[in-house]
């Protein structure tokens, strides 16, 4: 007997997603472990870059959250240090290192994921939250084309 809910259904697609080890990961040398997670989980690597953030690229990444009272501590904090930016391939890998990377605030992230694991509060007016992933695979393709215009 055969499942049709199983057969019939199309193959998801493979997707990409840009992951940040923010200028805090890159700090704490994360940078590898936050590597070594995505490639745990199965996903590619098909780019990554140690990159310095310029206000021009921020603004255009952080755009959503532009009026925001967070907004000028985090293109402060994005600006303090080198990035490494990265894009990751795979079957549902937007969703997946979203999953990996746990919630935006590292005190409730979950343990066994990046933030909940490897990150916390540090009393300062925006969250350093080790890393970013993109969470649509618009996003993905606009934040991509941002950090990485050759990929
Ligand atoms: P990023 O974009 O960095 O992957 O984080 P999230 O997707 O998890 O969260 P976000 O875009 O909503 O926020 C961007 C960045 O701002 C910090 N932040 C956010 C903060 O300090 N206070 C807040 O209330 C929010 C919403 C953390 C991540």
């Amino acid at each position: 007997m055969t499942d049709a809910a199983t057969t019939d259904t199309a193959a998801p697609a493979i997707e990409r997603t840009l992951v940040l080890v923010k200028p805090d990961g890159v700090r704490r040398g994360l940078s590898g472990e936050v590597l070594r997670r995505i490639e745990a989980k199965g996903y590619t690597l098909v780019a990554a870059e140690l990159k310095q953030a310029t206000p021009e690229l921020l603004a255009a990444h952080y755009a959503e959250h532009e009026g925001k009272p967070f907004y000028g501590p985090l293109v402060e904090f994005m600006l303090s240090g080198p990035t490494l930016a990265v894009v990751a391939e795979g079957q549902g890998v937007i969703t997946g290192f979203r999953s990996l990377a746990g919630a935006t605030n590292p005190t409730e992230a979950a343990p066994g994921t990046i933030r909940g694991d490897l990150g916390r509060d540090w009393g300062l007016k925006v969250q350093q939250n080790l890393v970013h992933g993109s969470d649509s695979p618009e996003s993905a393709a606009r934040e991509i084309g941002l950090w990485f215009p050759h990929v």
